[in-house]
């Protein structure tokens, strides 16, 4: 089994909503073990004139290869009726792999760790919460450090309910 975190956001047809069904989904997949998640953080987006986006992490331990889980992840994603209109349009649910053990993956379908997630507030925090103290990503950068450089900005903290 190899510690994952995925990147949870949405920000349309009710976003915490969302968040919860897709954290029941998680709890369902095959060979893996759901290990916890993040409280839920809104956030402005990154394109401006979309509404705000509601954040959250969650960690898990998998069997699955890497691809496998993706596909996994992209089912959950179309069944809560995502639609892919436009690269970064808005959506009902996003997952994202952020960290897949230690590893570095460059596939043309998956690239980990999930790019830019180094500069996010929006999934480093969550992160945080759920993240060994001294993890390090694959540049050898450690979350402290990540931390320190991305100031918590613009990103309300709220409970899951
Ligand atoms: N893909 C490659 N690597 C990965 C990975 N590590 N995890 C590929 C998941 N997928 C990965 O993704 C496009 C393709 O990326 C997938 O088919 C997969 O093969 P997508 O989810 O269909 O498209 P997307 O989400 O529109 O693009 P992208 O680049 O993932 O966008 P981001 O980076 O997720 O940004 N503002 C706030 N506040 N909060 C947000 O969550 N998100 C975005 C979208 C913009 N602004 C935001 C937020
Ligand atoms: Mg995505």
């Amino acid at each position: 089994m190899e510690r994952i975190y995925i990147g949870m956001g949405s920000n349309l047809a009710d976003p915490a909503e969302q968040l919860r069904s897709a954290i029941a989904a998680l709890g369902q997949l095959q060979h893996t073990r759901f290990v916890g998640v993040s409280a839920f953080y809104q956030s402005d987006s990154l394109l401006p004139g979309q509404p705000r986006y509601t954040n959250a992490v969650a960690a898990l331990d998998t069997a699955l290869a890497p691809l496998a889980l993706l596909d996994a992840l992209q089912a959950i994603e179309n069944d809560q009726g995502r639609e892919r209109l436009e690269r970064w349009g808005p959506r009902t649910l996003d997952l994202d792999i952020l960290l897949f053990g230690d590893r570095l993956i460059d596939e043309p379908r998956l690239k980990v760790p999930h790019y830019q997630m180094q500069e996010r507030a929006f999934v480093l925090y969550p992160l945080a919460e759920l993240a060994p103290q001294d993890l390090r990503l694959a540049d050898g950068r450690s979350l402290v450090e990540l931390l320190a450089a991305c100031p918590f900005v613009g990103l309300d903290r709220i409970s899951q309910s």
